[in-house]
């Protein structure tokens, strides 16, 4: 097929779960040859929508759809500034379509093509919570007994939804004490390892709501529970802190969900400050980068644990499994679990099975997408509470 261009760059919005979805289409020359890919933000998804539609596509029309690096180098660029949430995303739905219709036209499944399978199935992790210790076991029994192996511990979601009376006069927001957060921390799998033992692999996110010298504190406070990482235990802000955390303790550490900047995880995986990489692949461009991210990883002994919350698309998890398959230095996969609706939307979701996940053998990423379906869940965008986080003295924090 010598000559083959790229026809059409549509966003594809729709939010079956109640989480607003963005996917790009990318439509070829050859009749019925597509692609899909994840460009997922969710807190900002009609600046997504707009970059791709109002940028990208008419910068890709009649470009040849199978030069990925070129486009991808391109178009990062092609904004001058860049490195930022709104537009990787734009970037990371072309790339991981263009992705899709090379697997497509090589009539293979795409991790055959980022060098095959180094596993049959990729091991994920769900998350458990709880108002108490109590419930948060009766939820980690309950994934147990589904097969699970790898379960995340929080109580009370992230910084806790412990009762917290803000100063009269305080703005509205989404308030939770720091200090009483951190403190319960260590009773969560002190209650947890004593009823379940050490079988059982736990982790636990901070979702950077502490100071950097309480983040020290915890991972030295949890060390004893063996976590398979405590996730998130500071902001990328301040990334210099986690030498202390490396120097005083052995728990380890995941890190780079928030990450969009390659200078972000550069230091953190040379100097050996982390080890899990969480990045949100649709962050950093998609597929492209996340594959070169994954090497760099392998070199200094770095494993990946690929973001994977409900905020992103089915298609955003195929492209994750088929990374997760192909990389040496797999670690763990997220998975928030892909409901009935999702999977109606999205025909050949990732399965999972005895707390595994399996990618069908499909020609590129393996999932469709029902344009019908998915416009019968129109996004409801707006303005998120969960991220307006605010201290008991009304202090904006970092959600
Ligand atoms: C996780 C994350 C998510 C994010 C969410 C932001 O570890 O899964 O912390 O829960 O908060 O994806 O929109
Ligand atoms: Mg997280």
């Amino acid at each position: 097929m010598s000559e083959l261009t790229i026809r059409d760059v549509r966003v594809i919005l729709t939010a079956p779960q109640g989480i607003d979805l963005v996917v790009v289409k990318v439509e070829t020359s050859e009749p019925g040859l597509y692609g899909l890919g994840c460009a997922t933000f969710t807190q900002r998804a009609l600046a997504v929508k707009t970059a791709v539609e109002e940028y990208l596509r008419p910068y890709l029309i009649g470009k040849d759809p199978r030069r990925i690096e070129d486009i991808w180098q391109s178009s990062m660029v092609n904004s001058y500034w860049r490195n930022g949430p709104v537009l990787s995303n734009a970037v990371s739905g072309v790339d991981m379509a263009l992705w899709d219709i090379k697997g497509k036209l090589a009539n293979m499944p795409l991790y055959q093509l980022l060098g095959g399978k180094c596993r049959e199935a990729a091991a994920v992790y769900r998350h458990a919570d709880g108002r108490d210790v109590h419930e948060l076991e009766e939820h980690v029994i309950e994934f147990m007994e589904q097969g699970y192996h790898y379960i995340r511990c929080q109580l009370g979601g992230y910084g806790g939804r412990f009762a917290v009376q803000p100063l009269a006069g305080a703005l509205p927001g989404a308030y939770y004490d720091p200090d009483v957060y951190a403190r319960s921390i260590p009773t969560i799998f002190e209650h947890i390892r004593k009823k379940l033992g050490f079988e059982i692999e736990l982790m636990h996110d901070i979702h950077e709501r502490v100071t950097p010298i309480e983040a020290v504190r915890i991972a030295k406070q949890v060390e004893p529970y063996r976590l398979f990482f405590l996730e998130d235990a500071l902001p990328p802000e301040q990334i210099e802190w986690f030498e202390m955390i490396r120097h005083q303790c052995t728990t380890p550490i995941a890190m780079g969900e928030l990450f969009n900047n390659p200078l972000e995880w550069k230091l953190l995986i040379t100097n050996r400050l982390i080890d899990f990489i969480r990045v949100h692949p649709s962050q950093i461009g998609g597929i492209t980068p996340a594959k070169k991210l994954t090497t760099f990883c392998e070199i200094f002994g770095v494993r990946t644990a690929w973001h994977g919350p409900g905020d992103v698309s089915p298609v955003g998890h195929a492209a994750n499994v088929h990374l997760d398959l192909s990389s040496v230095n797999f670690g763990i996969q997220e998975w928030s679990g892909i409901s009935e609706q999702l999977q109606e939307v999205f025909p050949g979701c990732p399965q999972v099975k005895d707390g595994h996940v399996y990618i069908n053998d499909k020609p590129g990423l393996g999932v469709d997408l029902d344009e019908e379906k998915a416009a019968q869940y129109p996004c409801k965008h707006g303005v998120p509470m969960w991220t307006q986080a605010r201290w008991p003295d009304g202090t904006a924090v970092r959600p």
